[in-house]
């Protein structure tokens, strides 16, 4: 058995639309992911179900309300076993690989807490909450998409969620810098060819190209990545060649902005 997540949220749907689908179907039917949703309308006490109410001290939009949360968490019993009770919220501290695996080497059990509106009452926070997570810097409209991205991202973790152990490996020697290009067939479509390298059957020498062609990409979409990578020394003397290139193509470049000045000038 791996990870269990539990998700509250006033949109069990949206959860259960996306485990109903894709590799995650799997992976709940198999008794590999544990998965349990819940209503938080389910937990309010009042005729009209109310889950948000108006902020103290004016201003615009909603706040979600304590008291429905406080008898959710209890009657999932989220105040018992050990687990790690995470919030989903544009505050958070941002969510990345290294955090996927923590939580999957970390905590059997998860707890996601999908907030809606302009935010969730600040005592929710501060007594029911381990921590709180984002996704990324732009804006959504609540936390249920930033919970489907963890648990998506940590159940494909999870041993035999994927089917294929060879892939995870090849992942973790990769890390760090982005993925090679990829070919199927045919190896000629309108015109568009497959790099002849590999056609070629030269296994050392194809390794070789896609390490090239890696690094290429993330050189020129992601330098940020090459700081952190591991890198060898073969690939190091490639990016030096890359970087050499880029800069004559650059300079090249600047050439023609300064012509382009001094003609206006
Ligand atoms: C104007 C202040 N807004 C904060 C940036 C209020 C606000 C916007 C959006 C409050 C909540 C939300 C809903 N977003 C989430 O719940 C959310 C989220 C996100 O918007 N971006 C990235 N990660 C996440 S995790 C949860």
């Amino acid at each position: 058995m791996c990870t269990r997540f539990d998700i509250v949220t006033i949109f069990p749907s949206i959860i259960n639309a996306y485990l109903g689908e894709s590799i995650l179907k799997r992976a709940v039917r198999n008794g590999l992911l544990d998965v349990r949703v819940y209503d938080i309308r389910d937990y309010t006490t009042d005729k009209h179900r109310t889950v948000d109410d108006y902020p103290y001290g004016g201003g615009s939009g909603m706040v979600m309300k304590i008291e429905p949360m406080f008898n959710a968490l209890k009657a999932i019993g989220a105040d018992g076993e050990a687990r790690k009770k995470i919030l989903l919220s544009p505050q958070g501290r941002t969510y990345n690989q290294d955090i996927a695996e923590e939580l999957l080497q970390d905590e059997r059990r998860i707890l996601l807490i999908c907030g809606r509106y302009e935010g969730i009452d600040e005592r929710v926070r501060e007594t029911l909450i381990d921590e709180e997570l984002s996704i990324g810097d732009y804006v959504m409209t609540g936390g249920e998409l930033a919970s489907l991205v963890i648990i998506d991202s940590v159940a494909r973790l999870c041993p035999g969620v994927l089917g294929d152990d060879d892939s995870s490996k090849e992942e973790s020697f990769t890390w760090g810098i982005l993925d090679y290009p990829h070919y199927t067939r045919p190896p000629e479509f309108m015109g568009l060819v497959v790099p002849g390298m590999l056609l070629s059957g030269n296994h050392a020498k194809i390794a070789e190209w896609r390490r090239k062609e890696a690094l290429k990409r993330t050189l020129e979409n992601r330098p940020d990545l090459l700081k952190k990578a591991v890198l060898s020394a073969e690939d190091k003397k490639m990016l030096q060649e890359l970087c050499s290139q880029k800069e004559i193509i650059l300079s090249e470049e600047n050439d023609e902005l300064d012509k382009g000045s001094r003609r206006e000038v």
